[in-house]
């Protein structure tokens, strides 16, 4: 069975050491520069977004080296790539990304390969989410994302280096943001070893720093999960990491600034039993299959936590400007217990005219709502209430199944929408409602889009 190269990026002196391969990329090895840290991003992959672009959700990952994004969004993607029975979509990406995906996770999974070489490049990846139906192949949306060498982060000579704040200035507005939290560092946390205090004190200060600035949603997801898994519970883990200054700080502040829900994912790219830590730290892969726990579950947060932010958001700005202008009449009056008739009515004049006087007032929200994101804040808002009635009075179960028969249903893009941003909504709901330990702010479950913006 190959070994592991793991896990130099902790060492006992807490510096940050590239990981030294025994499986060689060259084809990659070939791009390395003597640059700032050893790589040489292509401008083509860490180029902005084109503008134009709709309904592409940006989410990144924030960790130091070594806390596992690369091998996440591998397994994440193969995860997603077909259509499982419990989704009513699958991801699709372009060939090159697939195939280098696919790459990752097959080195992952054989046992006779050593784990993927620590990530040298900025490399974007968009998955297309797609619903097939009797009508049709759907492709309304869009998910990206960044990954990138996790030195970047915690190298101090990062900031002189325009690449690498570009790279930062983009983490900072994402839509969502995962911050990885080492399962291994986690560990050693709980076992109250040093290498755990250090991670907190030190490796994960830059990560905390972007959530920090941030308006976004935010996950905390603890990778490698495995390695905790019967031995430690996520309540004992939030107990703890909610005794670290810093950690209690950012989510009692973002949860006092921001609307947005805080989370604490525990997730593991390959299952327990694939891979047992070394007396030094290495991940030694039994020859067992992966089986990866929760992959998914990040990702499906994105959706419903985003709409749920960016609406209470609109109509906590909404309010102000009708005070300012002393006249709630002049707005669209949003603030109505019967949201659907007001919607269609609203959809072609009030929301744009709603969504010029709130972005001229706070231009910053500007990028991370465009018109279209900005409209589906609405229809989400509408359906979610339909969709929150028909839960109760169906049940979880009935309701779960009723939602994946409409597939066969959708006729067309914005159907196929509210097909995913409803099932995401109700997989996530159910995750909170079986593990409430897992919201650390707001939440989904007691979320009513008809009670937002009234007083108390
Ligand atoms: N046990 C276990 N180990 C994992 C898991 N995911 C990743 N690892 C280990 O962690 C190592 C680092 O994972 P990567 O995904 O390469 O980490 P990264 O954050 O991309 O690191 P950089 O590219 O250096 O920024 C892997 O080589 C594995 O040894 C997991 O789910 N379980
Ligand atoms: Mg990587």
């Amino acid at each position: 069975m190959a070994g592991s190269v793991r896990p130099d990026h902790l060492t006992d002196k807490g510096v940050h050491v590239k990981r030294v391969p025994r499986f060689v990329d060259r084809s990659r090895a070939g791009r390395r520069t003597d640059g700032l840290f050893g790589f040489d991003p292509d401008p083509a992959d860490a180029a902005e977004p084109a503008a134009d672009e709709t309904r592409t959700f940006e989410i990144h990952a924030l960790g130091p080296s070594g806390s596992g994004k690369t091998v996440f969004t591998a397994s994440l993607y193969h995860r997603l790539l077909i259509r499982r029975p419990e989704y009513s979509f699958y991801l699709k990406s372009d060939h090159a990304s697939s195939a280098y995906l696919n790459g990752v996770y097959n080195q992952v999974a054989d046992a006779d390969e050593d784990w993927p070489i620590a990530s040298q490049d900025v490399r974007e990846w968009n998955f297309t989410t797609c619903v097939q139906s009797a009508a049709g192949d759907f492709e309304p949306l869009r998910f990206r994302l960044l990954d990138y060498p996790g030195g970047i982060l915690t190298n101090p000579r990062g900031a002189q280096d325009a690449t690498v704040s570009g790279l930062v200035d983009r983490l900072r507005s994402a839509n969502a943001l995962f911050v990885l939290l080492d399962g291994q560092a986690m560990l050693a946390l709980l076992q109250n070893e040093e290498l755990g205090a250090r991670y907190l004190a030190f490796d994960i200060i830059s990560s905390l720093e972007i959530a920090q600035q941030s308006r976004c949603p935010v996950q905390f997801v603890v990778t490698k999960w495995d390695l905790l898994d019967g031995r430690y519970s996520l309540d004992q883990l939030r107990q703890r990491l909610m005794l670290d200054e810093n950690f209690r700080d950012l989510v009692r502040s973002k949860a006092e600034d921001t609307p947005a829900t805080i989370r604490l994912f525990p997730v593991s790219s390959v299952g327990s039993g694939f891979a047992a830590m070394t007396e030094y730290g290495e991940m030694r892969k039994s020859g067992r299959p992966p089986q990866p726990h929760n992959i998914e579950l990040p990702l499906l947060a994105v959706l419903p936590d985003f709409l749920q932010f960016a609406y209470t958001e609109i109509r906590a700005r909404e309010v102000l400007l009708a005070d300012r202008k002393q006249s709630a009449g002049r707005l669209p009056p949003m603030l109505s217990r019967q949201l659907q008739p007001l919607m269609q009515g609203m959809a072609d004049t009030g929301i744009p005219r709603l969504r010029k006087a709130i972005m001229t007032r706070y231009p910053g929200l500007e990028k991370m709502l465009p018109e279209s994101v900005f409209r589906e804040v609405f229809s989400y808002a509408e359906i979610l209430a339909q969709g929150q009635a028909a839960r109760a009075r169906m049940g979880r179960q009935r309701y779960a199944d009723d939602l994946m028969r409409r597939r066969q249903g959708i006729t067309d893009e914005l159907s196929a929408l509210q097909l995913i941003q409803m099932q995401c909504e109700d997989r996530v709901s159910g995750y909170e409602e079986a593990n409430p330990t897992s919201v650390l702010a707001g939440g989904t479950r007691h979320f009513s889009p008809e009670t937002v913006g009234q007083d108390g």
